[in-house]
């Protein structure tokens, strides 16, 4: 041990210096004595006198006399105590014991470090904090891969989604990989087929389009323009268009991009209420709203949001997940009209992967038809719900389906459609980017 080492060579050379006081007193009495004795290291014509002169070399020690009555002290050749140093035994043995304790201590802290190193990386990596994660997967990639042309997720998920639709009139928004933000779409160079490209792009079929406008985009242009490039060609470019568009300050039309990819949300008739209220008795009323139906009996209602597809409640198809089992029945206003109704064949079910039955967290689920439904006054499809629309408690909101016409245990939440407790069902505006993707399939 270095600390305990350099203790005990100072206590050995200690005890050495005094066992040669003693010994070297008596030689230097002894060399003046004996005549027979040579200084070899003496030169006659150096001016030194003799080693055995008088006086010379000057004693190192004090003069003791011989035959001095006085005794020496004892030496003690077993311990010796210095003041100040830790010399005996038990003392090098707290030494030691120190010096253990503060290595463990070392070593007991470096441990520690070893392990919060290892989880703190460990939940960094798991938590995709530098990036984003790919859908459901674990895949994580840089923010600046999303939406920068080239399919970096396993699915595609980072170029699935670019474009989104903003508020009531349907303002088209791009995502700037540059910027990380999302921006309004510029209507320049812009037409009906790349209009019809970009519907594409969000999920829906090019049969399903209606139109594109432009409105002004106001305080909404205030992070900028997602242009289009001065050379792009829908025609010629297999690229998307979200690929083709760049940041820009400036909008030479000055309008921004409003986008209807489907006829959604429309009805001719007047609303009426359910709950509290009296039975629907105009059909064409709520014309997306189908019977999704096993074996003759209604289970679940479900809201047409593009002819082919259907969305509804996970927990509804959790335990009958075969296509095969469900009939869709759309344009219907009563059960008992549905009885001698042949229905329409499911082809796919799709719940989301995030669905927990426990607790119904992700209660949602899509149902692709065999054939797409044909689209009439009494069968349309609902508007998915648009980011930035405001849903305050002070608008008027609907709840439709076949259940009864007063409270039952017929819903999950506080009671059923209690005054300012509605029943819990999914935020869908949270599950866009999910069923636009699967859409896309
Ligand atoms: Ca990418």
């Amino acid at each position: 041990m270095r600390c305990g080492t350099h203790e005990i060579v100072l206590f050995i050379l200690r005890r050495e210096v005094k066992v040669i006081t003693t010994q070297q007193k008596q030689q230097a009495s002894e060399m003046h004595n004996n005549p027979s004795h040579i200084n070899y290291g003496f030169h006659y014509g150096e001016e030194r006198p003799p080693a055995h002169a008088p006086g010379y070399p000057p004693p190192i020690y004090p003069t003791v006399p011989l035959n001095s009555n006085v005794t020496p002290a004892p030496i003690n050749t077993h311990n010796t105590v210095t003041s100040g140093l830790p010399h005996t035994t038990a003392a090098r043995k707290v030494s030691r014991s120190r010096c253990l304790c503060i290595t463990a201590a070392v070593i007991f802290v470096l441990i520690i470090l070893a392990v919060a190193a290892v989880l703190i990386w460990y939940f960094l990596a798991g938590a995709c904090v530098m990036g984003r994660t790919c859908g459901q997967s674990t895949t994580c990639v840089r923010s600046s891969q999303w939406c920068d042309g080239r399919t970096d997720c396993p699915l595609g998920e980072d170029e699935a989604q670019c474009f989104r639709f903003y508020g009531p009139n349907f303002m088209l928004q791009s995502f700037s990989n540059e910027d990380q933000k999302w921006k309004v779409v510029c209507s320049d160079r812009w037409n009906d087929n790349t209009a019809k490209q970009a519907c594409q792009e969000i999920g829906y079929s090019s049969y399903d389009y209606v139109s594109y406008g432009t409105i002004d985009p106001g305080s909404s242009a205030g992070d900028g323009y997602m242009t289009l490039k001065s050379d792009y060609s829908n025609i010629l470019s297999s690229e998307p268009v979200h690929s083709s568009l760049s940041n820009s300050a400036r909008c030479q039309t000055n309008t921004v991009m409003t986008l209807k990819c489907i006829d959604c949300g429309r009805s001719d008739a007047p609303a009426t209420r359910i709950v509290g209220g009296q039975v629907v008795s105009i059909l064409g009323r709520w014309p997306w709203q189908v019977s999704l139906q096993v074996m003759g009996n209604h289970l679940c209602g479900g809201s047409i949001i593009t002819p082919s597809w259907i969305v509804t409640a996970a927990h509804c198809v959790h335990s009958l997940s075969s296509p095969s089992q469900w009939k869709v029945y759309a344009g219907y206003l009563t059960l008992s009209q549905m009885e001698y109704a042949i229905g329409n064949s499911v082809t796919q079910i799709i719940s989301h992967p995030g669905f927990d039955s426990n607790n119904n967290n992700n209660d949602i689920a899509l149902m692709k038809l065999l054939t797409p439904l044909q689209i009439s006054s009494t069968i349309r499809p609902v508007c998915l719900p648009n980011t930035g629309l405001d849903l305050s408690t002070s608008r008027t909101y609907y709840a439709t389906g076949w259940g009864a016409t007063t409270s039952q245990d017929t819903s999950w939440g506080q009671g059923c459609a209690l005054r300012n407790r509605p029943g819990v069902y999914g935020n869908v505006t949270t599950f866009l980017d999910w069923i636009y993707t699967q859409m896309k399939k």
